[in-house]
């Protein structure tokens, strides 16, 4: 049978047969003790490639912003974030449930708000009868909008305005690793902005599971107890934590291929004539884009049947994202099929 060529996301690549040799081989011993020395050497390393002083091993993207947002706020605090940000769509309402803090989302444009709109939002001291503004985040690769960096001028500029109102600043990180390869700005200096940030092994580097977060030591220490005390705390996890530092130390540098990968796309959706792409948006490895003349579901519907699986991304977007699991060649056939589907 003909294999599918999947682009739903970069979360679903399967670890390699060199990611799975280290994985066999790890030390392991109970992290719950701080004792599994693969984990440890994961957080270091992670501490270290990301300037900061501390790092954490978690389960998930959505497990490290959500303890960033923890760890940043206390009940009745309120976070800036954009619009279409993964904290405000995709956690489950969360911040709400493990926090008691609620969002402010901003409408940006590419995903990304500046500090000028973000200012008169920030609530006043005196109102004792509004939220206390807490926090300012920010997504860099933005997902929903494309895979869309933040330009660093305005990272700068909204790190500004949080310390001048006395905010924390956070960055869900989930695709840093693709603005750092796209951009040429090390992840170490795209982390120094921030108070913390929430990195994932599990999307474009490959790993099976896991996110990195990353701060002060202080903050870091908080986030341990915190992780415990929502089931978090794992135990021989340095088997997990092996694939994770297999990808930091492998597969970063190669996310320009998938970038290739999804630039190619593109022009080919460009050129389509019932087919609709924002090229600005087209900057690493996520694509969404319209069909002019079919609904999102029939569209998935009829690729999928010739073996193109695709998602939907924010309502009447389809999304692709490419990925280390699908080759050039396999691009090409995806091509062919977007032609079959949308230009008869
Ligand atoms: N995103 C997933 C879906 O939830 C949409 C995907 O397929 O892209 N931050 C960002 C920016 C993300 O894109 C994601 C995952 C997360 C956080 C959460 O990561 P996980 O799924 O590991 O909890």
């Amino acid at each position: 049978m003909k294999k599918n060529i999947d682009l739903r996301s970069d979360t679903i690549t399967r670890p390699s047969e060199e990611m799975r040799k280290v994985m066999y081989e790890a030390e392991v011993g109970d992290d719950v003790f701080k004792e599994d020395p693969t984990v440890n050497r994961l957080q270091g390393y992670a501490a270290e490639l990301l300037g900061k002083e501390a790092a954490l091993f978690v389960s998930s993207g959505v497990m490290g912003n959500q303890l960033c947002l923890n760890i940043l706020t206390s009940p009745r605090d309120e976070v800036i974030c954009e619009m279409d940000a993964h904290i405000f769509n995709y956690e489950s309402g969360s911040p709400a449930v493990l926090s008691g803090i609620q969002l402010l989302p901003i409408t940006g444009k590419y995903g990304v708000y500046t500090p000028e709109q973000a200012e008169p939002f920030i609530r006043p001291k005196s109102a004792y009868y509004m939220p206390t503004t807490r926090v300012i985040a920010i997504e860099n690769t933005h997902n929903r909008a494309g895979g869309t960096i933040n330009p660093i001028s305005n990272i700068k500029g909204l790190g500004e305005l949080a310390r001048k109102h006395n905010l924390y600043y956070h960055m869900d990180g989930a695709r840093i690793w693709n603005a750092s390869v796209a951009t040429g700005i090390s992840v170490k200096e795209y982390a120094s902005y921030f108070d913390t940030i929430s990195c994932c092994l599990s999307k474009g580097l490959g790993a099976p599971v896991g996110s990195v977060i990353a701060g002060s030591k202080d903050l870091i220490d908080k986030a341990f107890r915190i992780r415990k005390a929502w089931g978090g705390g794992m135990r021989q996890v340095g088997i997990l934590a092996a694939a994770g530092l297999y990808a930091l130390q492998n597969n970063i540098p190669r996310l320009k291929e998938d970038h290739e990968k999804a630039s190619m796309l593109a022009s080919a959706i460009s050129k389509n004539p019932n087919l609709e792409i924002d090229m600005n948006t087209v900057q690493t490895n996520i694509l969404a884009f319209r069909p002019k003349n079919m609904s999102v579901e029939q569209s998935l519907e009829k690729l999928a049947q010739k073996g193109l699986i695709l998602s939907s991304g924010k309502v009447g977007f389809l999304r692709a994202v490419t990925h280390l699991d699908v080759s050039f060649e396999e691009i090409e056939q995806a091509i062919k099929i977007f032609e079959e589907v949308f230009n008869k």
